[in-house]
């Protein structure tokens, strides 16, 4: 049998005093070929020269160095889609995570062909180097969570996991990759849900060196990804955001309105037809950058893709005025026939627009 391989990620910032420990406790400790690949977000510290001059020593080292691009979750999936070998496993620079895991999960994997395995701070209540208020916190994270995931994992927001690449790679269009709960993010996710993941317990340690990089704003990023994750199980969550970007539409079609009619810019009819437009195209630009932006158009594509907008939009509104007309005949009240024809317009709008604008299946 041949002797199976590992790719350790390990994103740093500012773990100038972490990297040559946790170099060499992998050098002693794993017992699989492995590569080791620190994603360092420019640190200043000094960090990328110690990775440089571990690498010279030792190839199986290697360095991304990233610069004007942030954030934990980005950085371990660089990490993950540059790996070499099959099975990757993602861990923190300070030591917090016990080295001798990654043997664990990996035979765990192999024997039980897993394409996750997490180390779990508290399977088998283990005792946790952490402070009672992040203790409460994670565990009410994870119960939390057991909310969208449906199964019995107890620590879903661990930063110490095994992934299969191939998996990972296949399910990476559907990450949103902002803050620190990745393995969250993986789990969560549509084909996240199919994914075979057991757990083991890990000792957790005490930070090593250097300060935490957890901010309050971290705990938004998880926050915003909970929310839409959860949105998502029962509404597509573009629908949410064309819904919403359309909202916006409307708003700022009452202000640029009322400031050409406030100032006498034009006629009326030409002041209409003129918000509409400047409105369909930030509506398009938006919808292209955020809601979309999986499949985001750009150069020429961007044009035809605005001008697809517009002809199907148009059309939306001509079915809006239908619809709600012949709610009128049949004696519904204006709003309810005017609110109905609306709905009715946006779903026209983003059915047809996700399918031939944005071309997704
Ligand atoms: N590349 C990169 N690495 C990061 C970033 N933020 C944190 N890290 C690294 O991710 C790992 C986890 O960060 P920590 O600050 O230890 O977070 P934590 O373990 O949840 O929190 P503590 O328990 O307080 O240590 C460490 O190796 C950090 O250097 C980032 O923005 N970019
Ligand atoms: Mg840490």
């Amino acid at each position: 049998m041949t002797q199976k391989s590992i790719s350790i990620v390990c994103p740093t910032l500012n773990e100038v005093n972490n990297v040559e420990a946790i170099y060499s406790k992998i050098s002693k400790i794993v017992s699989y070929e492995w590569e080791l690949i620190f994603v360092d977000d420019n640190s200043q510290d000094g960090t990328r020269k110690k990775v440089e001059s571990l690498s010279k020593k030792d190839r199986r080292v290697r360095l991304i160095n990233r610069v004007g691009r942030k954030g934990l979750a980005s950085a371990a999936s660089e990490g993950i889609l540059s790996s070499v070998f099959d099975l990757c496993v993602l861990i923190d620079a300070d030591l917090q995570h016990d080295i001798n895991n990654i043997n664990t999960m990996t035979n765990l994997a192999l024997k039980k062909s897993l394409d996750v395995v997490v180390s779990s701070r508290f399977k088998n209540q283990q005792i946790l180097s952490l402070s009672r208020n992040r203790e409460n916190m994670s565990r009410i994270g994870n119960n939390l969570i057991d909310l969208i995931l449906n199964r019995k994992l107890t620590d879903p927001l661990s930063g110490c996991f095994l992934v299969n690449k191939e998996k990972y790679i296949q399910l990476h269009h559907e990450l949103f990759l902002s803050g620190f709960k990745i393995l969250f993010d993986i789990l969560s996710s549509k084909s996240g849900r199919l994914l075979k993941v057991d757990e083991v317990p890990i000792k957790f340690l005490k930070r090593r060196s250097g300060a935490s990089k957890l901010r309050k704003t971290i705990l938004l990023q998880f926050l915003w990804t909970f929310c839409a994750r959860y949105i998502e199980k029962y509404i597509p969550l573009t629908f949410v955001m064309f819904c919403i970007v359309g909202s916006l539409g409307y708003c700022l079609h009452y202000f640029i309105l009322s400031y050409f009619l406030d100032n006498s810019f034009a006629s009326f009819s030409i002041a209409q037809l003129t918000t509409s437009y400047i409105v369909m195209v930030s509506n398009f630009w938006l919808n292209n950058t955020y809601t979309f932006g999986q499949s985001k158009l750009s150069g020429i594509e961007f044009f035809i893709g605005l001008f697809k907008f517009m002809f199907f939009c148009s059309f939306g509104a001509f079915f809006s005025l239908a619809i709600s007309s012949y709610l009128l005949t049949l004696e519904f009240s204006p709003i309810v026939s005017g609110m109905l024809g609306a709905v009715s317009a946006s779903l026209w709008n983003y059915v047809l627009n996700f399918r031939y604008t944005w071309k997704n299946i």
